[in-house]
């Protein structure tokens, strides 16, 4: 699928070798016994991380599959520093983390703008014979080589750092709560995997406050086996403070359907069942009174549920209260989000990219940030 929403890219990186220090004796036609005077090499270039909030989506490294530093150059005679090797950054929204793609290791996370990272760290830089110097050797023949690169392929995933995080089935009307409720304009309608890329919807709030809410595609019951999208996009409610979860009101069973979505989350990651959830019962225009009194009795237990309608507006302002009291209580701040490794054994479709590729191994580096839909 042609998607320019691109939040899993692997890269084979390599920092720069140190330069070799110099072995160098200096001779002139007045001096013929001159001392040593071999420079240092330089230091090899860094890989870098850093964090950049024009960058939405890593569509930009999409093909950018090699990144190389420069080296260091060699020592000179005259006590010449040899100049050191070019550092190379990449450019990453804010929320991306980096894993070793051998192992899955995580190594680090970018989550703000401005935010420098060392990926790689380029060689130190031989030392010189000049260096070697001492009163019991004045003339040393031999000066140090420069420290080898390091190399490594990483995996860079986003995920993206929204503040509520929607759980629901396909139609359960979370694309239609999003536009209700922000000016995201996502796709709406009344056939299943509508949403197929996650998208942020800034919610406007009292007294111009607001908080972000991030509308995924629908999960189904055997997800984590791979059936419908599957849960790839499950990383992007990873660092969601809360779980808003979402049952239309003309389901057959909220109590099961409710169960299905917890143990979908559980098999991705347990972790997720840390985070504060909130139950939405959608499309309540389509109930009387009666019937919401009926569906009272039916609600899961131990979790706080608001009966909504997009169309209408019914529950939409005491669900955006709801959310903000949650993500205002500070006992909540506990996700303080422990990094797991990644899962380097579980089938990964994103690698697919890597056979399409229009411009070969070193394709150019688009400067732009890809036309991703982030409505503000
Ligand atoms: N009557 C009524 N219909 C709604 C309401 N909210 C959504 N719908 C309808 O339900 C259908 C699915 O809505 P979507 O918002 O696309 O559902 P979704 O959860 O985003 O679905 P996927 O993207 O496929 O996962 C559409 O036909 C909507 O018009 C509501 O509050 N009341
Ligand atoms: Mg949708």
């Amino acid at each position: 699928m042609e998607t320019n929403f691109v939040d899993y890219v692997k890269i084979y990186c390599r920092s720069g070798k140190g330069g070799a220090g110099c072995m160098h004796l200096h001779t002139a036609k007045y001096l013929p016994k001159g001392g040593p005077d071999g420079g240092d090499g330089g230091k090899g270039g860094d890989v870098i991380l850093h964090g950049n909030r024009n960058f939405w989506t890593l569509l930009h490294l999409r093909y950018q599959r090699h990144i190389f530093a420069g080296d260091g150059q060699r020592g000179g005679e005259n006590k010449s520093h040899g100049k050191d090797g070019d550092s190379v950054t990449i450019e990453v929204p804010c929320g991306t983390v980096a894993y070793d793609a051998e192992t899955g290791e995580y190594l680090a996370e970018i989550t703000e703008d401005g935010q420098t990272l060392t990926l790689l760290n380029g060689g130190r830089g031989g030392l010189g014979n000049w260096q070697f110097r001492s009163a019991t050797n004045q003339t040393p023949r031999y000066a140090q080589p420069g420290e080898p690169a390091v190399e490594r392929t990483v995996i860079l995933e986003l995920k993206l750092l929204a503040d509520v995080g929607l759980v629901g089935f396909p139609n359960a009307g979370k694309s239609t709560l999003v536009s209700a409720l922000s000016k995201a304009k996502p796709k709406i309608a009344d056939y299943p995997f509508t949403t197929l890329e996650p998208m942020l919807g800034l919610v406007p709030y009292r007294d111009n406050r607001s908080f972000v809410m991030a509308d995924i595609p629908g999960i189904i019951e055997g997800a984590s086996e791979g059936k419908g999208i599957g849960l790839r996009f499950l990383r992007h409610i990873e660092r969601n403070s809360v779980l808003l979860f979402m049952i239309p009101a003309d389901t057959n069973d909220i109590r099961r359907d409710y169960e299905i979505l917890l143990g979908e989350l559980t098999k991705y990651n347990p972790e997720l069942m840390d985070k504060q959830r909130l139950l939405a019962i959608t499309k309540c225009d389509m109930l009387d009174d009666e019937l919401i009194d009926q569906m009272r009795a039916e609600l899961p237990d131990g979790i706080p549920a608001l009966f909504i309608s997009s169309v209408t507006g019914q529950g939409l302002t005491e669900l955006k209260d709801a959310l903000w009291n949650i993500l205002n209580d500070e006992s909540n701040r506990i996700q303080t989000f422990t990094h797991r490794n990644l899962d380097i054994s579980r089938p990964s479709d994103e690698d697919d990219y890597e056979e399409n590729d229009p411009f070969g191994h070193e394709g150019p580096v688009t400067e732009d940030a890809g036309d991703v839909e982030v409505d503000w």
